[in-house]
């Protein structure tokens, strides 16, 4: 008998195979969206001159608001139905393309940017504004994450936001399928999925919260990224191989301690990791 929350048995299967779910009822309703778009207005507010959307990374450490939006218990119980009962939070991050800007998400695999093992991860990315094929939905290769992890290059003189990007070859760029969303809607993805994202050709703004989250049982290294916090979100942490995160009192507020994925390691990162060619 399954004892899921929220989820079918036809959506686990389906992110089993896939590695991927949409379509799921939404999480925030049009007032709450809102809210939302508001709460980035002011998170875009407290970057720096010269800095971007990119910043606004982990502040769910420092900002009451996405915390809040990070532990909603709708997106939980989805993350339960997948992860299981003992799960933590750990990362947020804005992807935001501006109508008529160039940049991509090149195709690349989660888990190859993350100190993390073993690869027990997942990702509800959150709509703040509806992403369709016009304005750069993300994309994803339907059941790529049962391939292990893939050989990654430097991308160089691409539009990618991202450096690092699935060699070609390793899989069907045919195959892919959009992920679209309403705003307030979230999908889901395993961190081996390869995903990417086209241009913005709208005039329509694109903007969605990455939010991360990972079995208790994982374990990041801390010597690639010594300020990596978790927040325990359903069940208990047997095992305790992470820094517990403090919970932000602000609403707003900046993170200034950096945190550090393999792409900004660089190589010796990835050759520690087992992951370098
Ligand atoms: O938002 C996008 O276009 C890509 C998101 C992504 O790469 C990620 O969730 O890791």
């Amino acid at each position: 008998m399954s004892h899921a929350k929220r989820l079918t048995a036809g959506q686990q299967e389906f992110f089993r195979t896939n590695g991927y779910l949409h379509g799921l009822a939404p999480v925030f309703t049009p007032d709450n969206v809102r809210d939302l778009k508001s709460g980035l207005d002011e998170l875009m507010k407290l970057l720096r001159p010269g800095e971007t959307s990119k910043e606004i990374r982990e502040w769910h450490e420092s900002s009451r608001f996405l915390y809040d939006i990070c532990m909603n218990p709708v997106i939980l119980d989805y993350v339960e139905d997948l992860l299981g009962p003992n799960f933590y939070l750990w990362g947020s991050n804005f992807f935001i393309k501006e109508p008529h800007t160039p940049s991509t998400v090149g195709w690349h695999q989660d888990a190859y940017y993350w100190p993390l093992d073993p690869h027990e991860s997942l990702t509800a990315w959150l709509a703040f504004d509806d992403s369709t094929v016009e304005n750069g939905a993300m994309e994803v290769i339907p059941g790529s994450h049962t391939a292990g992890i893939l050989k990654h290059i430097r991308g160089e003189g691409t539009d990618s936001v991202l450096t690092l990007e699935c060699e070609r070859g390793q899989f069907l760029e045919d195959t892919a399928r959009p992920v679209t969303l309403r705003a307030g809607e979230v999908s889901i993805h395993d961190d081996k999925l390869v995903h990417g994202s086209p241009a913005n050709r709208s005039t329509n703004r694109r903007a969605g919260l990455t939010i991360r989250y990972s079995r208790t049982n994982v374990r990041c290294d801390l010597s690639i990224n010594p300020h990596f916090k978790t927040y325990l979100c359903r069940g208990i942490d047997q095992y305790r191989y992470n820094p517990a995160g403090v919970i932000p009192t602000a609403q707003f507020s900046r993170l200034d301690r950096k945190h550090i994925s393999v792409e900004e390691a660089g190589k010796d990162a990835e050759k520690k990791l087992g992951r370098s060619t």
